[in-house]
């Protein structure tokens, strides 16, 4: 990092909001990234997520992993992507823990809570923002303030522990600009997992957008008390009801909203969010063609709501399987803008070593039609084992220069924060854990320590 700055190298995400044209409405999006917690591990917590799966009792490090989601982070700083992140939370959660009548020293509780119930309290999936809340920037909204709306995550309840401790963080770093509501009701029928399930298209950076909710089910439970019109073996966890309420909520204009269902073929292929199986930066969109229920249908709708064309790369199952595209994380690739207008492609360095995947993005990028003029490939190891992509890993907020001035805190990545935070993952994170040390005593004192040690950091105590 030093070496680059010394060569003049453009690393300074800085000099990108510097730059911000000088208009009220003029917008870019900043990138809020989610640090990883230094009791990330793998229990297996999530049914329908192949990875967490696949993964659960193995050892992790937290510390690489939290290493590899802020280097991701830094290197769009560099690239000039205007980028920020968001904190950890407070593991083991002693707001869950008081609530479900423990009492006394935490490091006793831990030795008394069950085996089933301990992983979620230390659960660090707050890390993958893009679970965190929907937002609408100023510019699409018919009050002309950003709304968001932080996700319930009801579907488990290791995440749904994240929300309450969301819209609180949310509150304190948008509360000056943005209209934070409440998470929508917890019940099954109101399943919402976020920026996950939705996705803004526009014609350029600044301008207005459409937004597209995608949903896994209506919300509608028969006499059994099981949801209708969904997939047969993994959950649906988003609901048609809770993504209108969202877009009530965020005060989007009906003409600029798109409903679609994903597939329950690709939910059961794994695809437990949006985001695993189609992804987009303005108007370019790469999917699969079996992303949704009806895919051309939702194409059309999209580009008649945007009243302009799309560039749109559809993979086809001959070409990628829905199981190399759950595997590879390829649409869990963002796709970032540049300070000069080009786009480029952040993709998981699993889709590179999966051949039907890098085929594909060879192919997108061969189009001369398609903006994207180039990829990098990201290690997320850490992260992806539990399922979380470089799209995971951040929620996007369009703001104006304006707006940028009032987001509190000190959460833009620049070197001075990337050099404390790296600091405060190497003093405080392990190198090694498995799901049996969360009943370590030594474990409670690390976590609170890391926990109240960026919240002074990040100047949001
Ligand atoms: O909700 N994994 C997360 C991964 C979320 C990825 N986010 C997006 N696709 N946007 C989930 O399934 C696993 C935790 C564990 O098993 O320990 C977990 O929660």
């Amino acid at each position: 990092m030093e070496q680059n700055n010394k060569k003049g190298y453009d690393c300074s995400l800085y000099t990108t909001l510097q730059n911000m044209p000088n208009q009220p409405n003029a917008q870019l999006e900043v990138n809020f990234d989610g640090l990883i917690g230094p009791s990330h591990n793998f229990s297996g917590l999530s049914p329908g997520n192949h990875a967490s799966a696949e993964n659960k009792d193995k050892e992790s490090n937290p510390q690489e992993a939290c290493l590899q989601g802020l280097n991701k982070a830094r290197k769009l700083a560099q690239l000039g992507v205007p980028q920020a992140v968001l904190p950890i939370q407070e593991r083991p959660s002693l707001e869950y823990l008081y609530a479900l009548g423990y009492k006394g020293r935490v490091e006793d509780i831990l030795q008394e809570v069950d085996a089933s119930t301990l992983p979620n309290i230390y659960a660090v999936s707050s890390m993958w923002t893009a679970n965190a809340a929907t937002v609408a920037p100023s510019t699409d909204t018919r009050d002309g303030q950003m709304h968001i709306v932080p996700a319930n995550l009801h579907y488990q309840f290791h995440r749904s522990t994240e929300a309450q401790a969301t819209m609180a963080t949310l509150e304190k770093i948008f509360g000056g600009m943005a209209r934070v509501h409440n998470p929508l009701p917890g019940h099954v029928r109101f399943g919402d997992e976020g920026a996950a399930n939705h996705m803004r298209f526009t014609t350029g950076q600044g301008e207005p957008g459409v937004h597209l909710f995608a949903y896994g089910t209506d919300g509608i439970t028969n006499k059994e008390g099981k949801l209708v019109n969904g997939p047969q073996i993994n959950p649906a966890r988003q609901t048609r009801v809770a993504s209108e309420a969202l877009a009530r909520l965020l005060d989007i204009p009906t003409e600029r909203v798109v409903f679609a269902q994903t597939s329950p073929r690709a939910i059961d292929a794994g695809v437990f969010h949006n985001d695993v199986i189609s992804t987009n930066n303005e108007s370019t969109w790469l999917l699969h063609e079996q992303a949704y229920q009806d895919t051309p249908r939702v194409i059309s709708d999209v580009q008649q709501a945007l009243g302009s064309d799309l560039f749109v790369s559809m993979a086809k199952t001959e070409d990628l399987s829905l199981q190399d595209a759950v595997e590879s994380y390829v649409f869990n690739s963002q796709i970032v803008t540049l300070p000069g207008g080009e786009m480029i492609l952040i993709a998981p360095l699993e889709a590179q070593l999966n051949p039907r995947s890098r085929a594909f993005i060879e192919k997108t990028l061969s189009d001369p039609k398609c903006p994207i003029s180039r990829v990098e490939y990201v290690n997320l190891q850490g992260s992806m084992k539990n399922g979380g992509g470089p799209a995971c890993l951040r929620l996007r907020v369009a703001m104006s220069d304006v707006e940028k001035q009032q987001v509190r805190g000190r959460v833009f990545l620049d070197d001075a924060l990337y050099g404390d935070l790296t600091q405060w993952v190497k003093r405080n994170y392990r190198e090694t854990m498995l799901p049996k040390d969360l009943r370590d005593p030594n474990l409670v004192t690390e976590s609170l320590r890391a926990f109240s040690e960026l919240q002074k950091i990040l100047q949001l105590a």
